[in-house]
């Protein structure tokens, strides 16, 4: 298999990562040390320019952690410059129209399937890599099948959509943000509300139905168990900012809480 997030899940039936609002390349070899298999370089909300986002993917593939970058729009040089530097799988927020998901399979698709710019860039080792070697229309269909096309449904609007989104050709998968979702849907974080896990369960649901890969983000260890149990091919659980809050505090509390 040519995606190492493909491999996972198919290796382990779901597969676990997390999101980077503020790593370094370091702290994604750390992460890699941990049995995590996948990391979600944030260029939505995090800080991260191409170079830096670069330099996240180049660490996560050295760890065998798939590098996934989340962009912050559908446009050539968002979804261009993710793919050319290595993503293993693109993750696109706020989409609501079904021909903005369109849109988004024409610029990370190679015909037949999108219209995706060529050039042999570091995600194929500048064409060294034993996938790259062959023939044009070889390489554009192993890098098709390498980088993951994964929008987010996270609007009301898409989840109205979500069964004609999910049989779009080149749309590899669905990744569900509960937050934004459940704010689009008037029902601000209430996760157990049952009109909220019905919506979770249709996305699977279709998804599932296409043959498609879902994943979906978690807060809690919890939660993160139950999306496995229900069948979600992966989770990403937390951020690393909350993680580190997280951590620290706890450890700031266990020293300090005697005095
Ligand atoms: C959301 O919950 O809205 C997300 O986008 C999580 O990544
Ligand atoms: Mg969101």
């Amino acid at each position: 298999m040519l995606n190492k997030l493909r491999t996972a899940i198919s290796e382990k039936g779901c597969a676990v990562g997390t999101f980077l609002g503020v790593s370094t390349p370091p702290i994604v070899e750390i992460l890699g040390y941990t049995g995590m298999d996948f990391v979600v370089i944030d260029t939505e909300h995090g800080p991260y320019d191409t170079m830096p986002a670069s330099d996240l993917i180049r660490a996560a593939d050295s760890k065998g952690l798939s590098p996934i970058v989340r962009v912050a729009e559908v446009t050539h040089k968002e979804i261009q410059r993710a793919l050319d530097n290595g993503a293993e799988g693109i993750i696109i927020p706020c989409l609501r129209e079904t021909e903005e998901f369109r849109k988004a399979v024409d610029l990370c698709k190679f015909p037949p399937v999108g219209n995706r710019g060529f050039l042999k860039a570091r995600g194929s080792g500048f064409g060294n890599e034993d996938w790259a070697k062959g023939t044009l229309e070889e390489y554009m269909s192993n890098s098709n099948e390498k980088a993951l096309l994964l929008p987010q449904c996270e609007t009301r609007e898409a989840l109205e959509n979500i069964e004609e989104i999910v049989n779009i050709d080149g749309i590899d998968g669905i990744f569900i943000g509960p937050f934004d979702l459940s704010i689009s849907m008037g029902m601000p974080g209430q996760f157990k509300a049952p009109e909220f896990q019905q919506a979770v369960r249709r996305v699977l649901n279709a998804c599932k139905e296409a043959g498609k890969l879902c994943m979906i983000f978690s807060t809690t260890v919890e939660d993160a168990k139950g999306y496995m149990k229900e069948g979600f091919d992966a989770v990403a659980n937390s951020i690393d900012t909350l993680m580190f809050m997280k951590v620290y505090k706890e450890m700031m509390d266990e020293i300090r809480g005697g005095e």
